[in-house]
């Protein structure tokens, strides 16, 4: 599978099936009462974070994800089919943004994020019966479900992060810390995508997960090379290991890689230094980097030397940085959608009236507008919620254009 750590695709909830008008017809009878059941609920788009999945490559060309819609109730008081939700497994680690910003952070395994809720199914006739009005002839509509366009984005959740140059060694160290075997190559860019590896020799308590990236240039965070759109897969890491090749301009390597961690706003992250193929130097230059790289270690992934140190350093290191939540963002697990604050406010516009409110808004979608019975329940509702009222304080005349949302209707 290709790695794919960006998808955007539209979410669409199912919206909820309609009441019914129904009236019970039993033998010997005369008048049945009503029996028109509820709309079953929409179904909703749910997110679950899996550990079977490592990219997001199965959405990368889905433009949309439905879920079922409710099917409308019928006679007998029976309730509509409840629509299938579509549960969409994305890998741990998956951030889902929408234009307002960050919606969710699935970084446990199992844990979801509903996308887009189903819409509520609308009430039968059944339940608008009252000792006055026995044979109420009107039912609700179902609510639509949500619709929104999401952003998926994968930050592979590692502890300790590779960085360097092309060429410098990192899939090679990453090779001999772990089990893991990525690409190694003569050339610059050999790796293409993040890989991921877990130190667990058997020393350890804790095993810790390694990720080697692309290497940087110059220019990186600016976009340039490959290195740049992977950095933020390291910037949930807790650690980051410079790596650096010693045979080649080390202190150069050094500045340019600060400046790209700098400018990707990673400079705060804890590092060590590991000077990588020392088995290509002789002593004198090996005191000499000594100096000029205090507390770096080196080492050699080709001959195997000082590999066991890096790893028991990253695993202290790992250690004395404690558990991976404490530190990481907390993010809203569950967040409304429409605005969700009470009561009403009208408003002036070309001419007529705008009504905003949220349950003002729900009665007009649940409203059947074919239906007389209906509409003069709506009537009621907007008497009694003291809708008509703010709208004659507001000024509006029989007559006026009073739009709830998308319905639009005369003022009387
Ligand atoms: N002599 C020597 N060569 C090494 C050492 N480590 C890696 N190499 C060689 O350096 C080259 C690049 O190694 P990679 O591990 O692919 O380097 P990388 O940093 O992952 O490179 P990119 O993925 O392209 O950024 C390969 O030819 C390796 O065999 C080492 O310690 N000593
Ligand atoms: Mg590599």
């Amino acid at each position: 599978m290709q790695f794919v750590d960006e998808a955007s695709f539209l979410v669409r909830a199912g919206s909820g099936g309609d009441g019914s008008v129904s009236f019970n017809r039993e033998k010997y009878k005369p008048r049945g009462g009503p029996d028109g059941g509820r709309g079953g609920d929409g179904g909703s788009v749910i997110l679950r974070a899996t550990e079977d999945l490592s990219t997001l490559e199965p959405y990368a060309h889905r433009r949309v994800v439905k879920a079922g819609r409710g099917g409308h109730g019928s006679g007998n008081n029976r309730t509509g089919e409840r629509g299938d939700d579509a549960v969409i497994e994305v890998p741990v680690g998956t951030q889902v943004y929408d234009e307002s910003g960050l919606l969710a952070d699935l970084s446990e395994p199992g844990s979801s994020f509903i996308a887009a809720r189903g819409g509520e199914g609308g009430r039968g006739n059944a339940s608008f019966a009252t000792s006055t009005r026995r044979a109420p002839g009107f039912r609700e509509k179902g609510l639509p479900g949500e619709e929104k366009e999401v952003r998926l984005e994968l930050k592979v959740l590692s502890d300790v992060g590779l960085v360097g140059l092309p060429n410098v060694g990192k899939s090679s160290l990453l090779r001999t810390l772990s089990a893991a075997r990525p690409r190694v190559g003569d050339y610059p860019f050999t790796t293409l995508s993040p890989q991921l590896g877990v130190a667990d020799d058997r020393r350890y308590r804790r095993p810790f997960v390694v990720a080697d990236i692309p290497g940087l240039i110059s220019g990186a965070s600016e976009g340039r090379g490959l290195g740049n759109r992977f950095l933020r897969h390291v910037a949930r890491a807790r650690l980051l290991a410079l790596v650096l090749d010693a045979s080649e301009d080390p202190e150069g390597a050094e500045v340019t890689l600060r400046g790209e961690l700098y400018a990707a706003g990673l400079s705060r992250k804890p590092t060590v230094t590991v000077l990588n193929k020392v088995d290509l130097l002789d002593e004198e230059l090996r005191d000499y980097l000594r100096e000029a790289f205090p507390g770096a270690l080196q080492v050699s992934a080709k001959t195997g030397e000082g590999v066991e140190d890096l790893r028991d350093l990253l695993e202290a290191r790992m250690r004395q940085l404690g558990d991976r939540s404490t530190g990481e963002q907390a993010v809203r697990a569950h967040r409304v959608f429409r605005p969700t604050w009470k009561g009403v406010r009208v408003e002036k516009e070309n001419g007529g009236y705008a009504v905003a409110g949220e349950s003002v808004e729900r009665l007009a979608l649940k409203t059947d507008w074919e239906n007389p019975e209906g509409v003069e329940r709506f009537q009621r509702e907007l008497e009694r919620s003291g809708v008509v009222g703010a709208l004659r304080r507001a000024g509006a005349q029989p007559g006026d254009e009073i739009r709830i949302g998308e319905t639009v209707f005369d003022f009387r």
